[in-house]
């Protein structure tokens, strides 16, 4: 498995190449839809592992809006919650400001409830067709930014799905943190 972390204000930037729900973190993102109902790739794993009361606490909340970011319990998964995440599809149009808020507005509500560590998939980056390497821009950019300014967050960790993910993230996070 690979690994590398970067020091941003107090805290600590992590990627790991793996399977996000093995991660012991606060909260674990889901890619998640506008309907919230949990399809394939990242969400059909957290819903294997974590147990149905995730989709149903999803459903209770109804819906999400593209950019925005809502939480639930984590089930039986390691992570305590669950924060649903709902990424741009390729395509639709305004795809780059609306990965970036869905990044900002994953952490901001990790912050509100306390949370200490978060960890992310690459968001829109599968069934939503979003290029890697721009998410990698994206989701990184915006994450340092945030944890230049105010926040509680100890560890934020980009979980990668595969070598070739990995590599791209890792190169970027070099350009942006020499
Ligand atoms: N751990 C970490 N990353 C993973 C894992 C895993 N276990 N499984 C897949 N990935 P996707 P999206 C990577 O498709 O594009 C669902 O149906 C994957 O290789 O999960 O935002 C939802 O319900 C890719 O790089 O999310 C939505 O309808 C990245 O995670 C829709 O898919 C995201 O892939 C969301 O599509």
């Amino acid at each position: 498995m690979m690994h590398m972390h970067k020091r941003v204000g107090n805290s600590t930037l992590e990627l790991i190449e793996g399977d996000i729900t093995e991660l012991d973190a606060d909260a674990i993102v889901n890619a998640a839809n506008s309907s919230l109902k949990m399809g394939g790739g990242v969400a059909g794993a957290i819903l294997r592992k974590g147990g149905y009361e995730i989709q149903e606490e999803c459903d209770r909340i109804g819906y999400c809006p593209v950019g925005d970011a809502i939480i639930t319990t984590g089930g039986r998964l390691k992570a305590k919650y669950v924060i649903h995440a709902v990424g741009p599809k390729w395509g639709e149009g305004d795809e780059d400001e609306k990965l970036k808020n869905a990044t900002l507005n994953s952490l901001k509500l990790a912050d509100e409830r306390g949370l200490r560590s978060i960890a992310f998939p690459a968001i829109s980056t599968g069934i939503f067709g979003f290029p890697m390497d721009r998410c990698a821009k994206i989701m990184l950019s915006a994450t340092i930014s945030y944890l230049q300014g105010n926040t509680q967050l100890e560890r934020v960790v980009f979980c990668l799905f595969g070598k070739d993910a990995f590599e791209t993230f890792r190169k970027t996070l070099e350009e942006l943190l020499p």
